[in-house]
């Protein structure tokens, strides 16, 4: 039997209404009024946020501002300034790298951090949480909200339960009381497609998908279900991975223009595994994993990521991953500003490895139960 791996402490860090309390803090006279930062109503634009105030009528991020104005007359619509919110993202990266240099950031307003061991010593991760909010305030004058769990996607989770200014701990004996009655749509990972899918199954909550085994979802949603047997469980082992590090052997691109046709993201991405495999090959290692970089036109930026169970051995390998990823992003209906692909994961698979058992221990378990 292998011993239990020491457990983890997760916080999963969002800032509340990023863009849009960016722009109160900085311009008073909008505060306590219905506000989206988006282009103008009259345009095709859409929102990218929108503060508490607009929410009330219905506005979400994604809604054409025409559909907002239309809820909210008396709507304000602010331009995006991407320049001064990226300025605010990095003030708080800085905070967070104070405590750990595990840190993996989602976009710009929302990163994981493994503080299991962090700079400060500081055994409590709630008191941590409490610390990086305390900073972020002092630093920046807006709230993040907090959540704190073993592991990622609980932690996630947790961030979005007590906004704004939230923070919400749940603890290891806790999480099943936690995540049972939970939408399926808020699991990170599960979009509407999936959710769509899981729904036509009758699966609607966390609590449906528990008495459903591995072989069924597996035969449902390919490699995916395995993630889905283990969230129910309340189980996520992944890494907190700081970007950084995949970089290593990485290439990333600024485009020269935001890229909208994914044929020629599709082109770039095949140069790109070239570039990154033959550097990989010249140093002699081999890689498992392939991490795909997206920088959304309004500087979002998103990482997709898959391991597979045997290295891999060709470029046209690393861009057979990164188009099945390119799959999992909003590429061809966003804007892409930037793109990259890295390839990490060095080591042979192990009984537990860097990405959680693999599928075929999963299955020796499944069997056992
Ligand atoms: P979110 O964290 O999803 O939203 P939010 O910070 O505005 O609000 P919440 O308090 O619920 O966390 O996104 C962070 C920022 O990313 C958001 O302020 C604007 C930008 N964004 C877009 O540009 N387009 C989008 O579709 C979404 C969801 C966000
Ligand atoms: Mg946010």
């Amino acid at each position: 039997m292998l011993p239990d791996p020491p457990q983890r402490k997760i916080i999963h860090i969002d800032m509340d209404m990023f863009y849009a309390a960016v722009e109160m803090r900085d311009r008073p006279e909008l505060r306590g009024k219905p506000l989206v930062v988006g282009g103008r109503p009259d345009s095709r634009s859409v929102a990218t946020t929108a503060n508490y105030e607009a929410r009330q009528f219905g506005i979400h991020s994604g809604m054409s501002c025409a559909e907002a104005r239309r809820r909210c007359p008396h709507c304000l619509f602010i331009p995006p300034d991407f320049k001064k919110y990226q300025q605010v993202s990095e003030q708080i990266r800085h905070i967070m790298f104070e405590f750990t240099d595990l840190v993996e950031t989602m976009s710009l307003d929302e990163a994981y951090l493994d503080v299991t061991r962090n700079k400060k010593n500081e055994p409590s991760a709630t008191r941590v949480a409490k610390e990086i909010k305390a900073r972020i305030f002092a630093a920046t004058g807006l709230t993040a909200s907090a959540g704190v769990a073993a592991n990622m996607f609980v932690a996630k989770i947790a961030s979005d339960a007590r906004k704004p200014d939230g923070l919400c701990v749940v603890r290891p004996e806790r999480v099943m009381d936690f995540i049972r009655p939970l939408p399926l749509i808020k699991v990170p990972g599960i979009g509407p497609v999936t959710d769509a899918h899981l729904r036509r199954l009758g699966i609607r909550m966390v609590a449906e998908l528990e008495n459903k085994t591995l072989k069924f979802l597996e035969q449902e949603f390919g490699k995916f279900g395995l993630y889905l047997y283990d969230i129910a469980r309340g189980i996520d082992e992944r890494p907190v991975t700081p970007w950084r590090e995949r970089l290593s052997y990485g290439a990333e691109e600024t485009f020269a223009r935001d890229i909208l046709e994914k044929e020629s993201l599709l082109e770039f991405l095949r140069e790109c595994a070239q570039r990154v495999f033959t550097e990989l090959r010249g140093e002699g290692k081999l890689a498992r994993t392939v991490t795909l970089k997206i920088k959304y036109f309004d500087f979002q930026t998103i990482t997709r990521r898959q391991t597979s169970a045997q290295f891999l051995t060709s470029a046209t390998e690393v861009f057979r991953t990164a188009c099945a990823l390119l799959e999992r992003t909003e590429a061809g209906r966003k804007p892409v500003r930037l793109a990259g692909i890295a390839l990490s994961g060095f080591h042979a698979p192990a009984a537990r490895s860097e990405t959680g058992p693999p599928p075929l221990f999963k299955a020796v378990q499944e069997k056992n139960i």
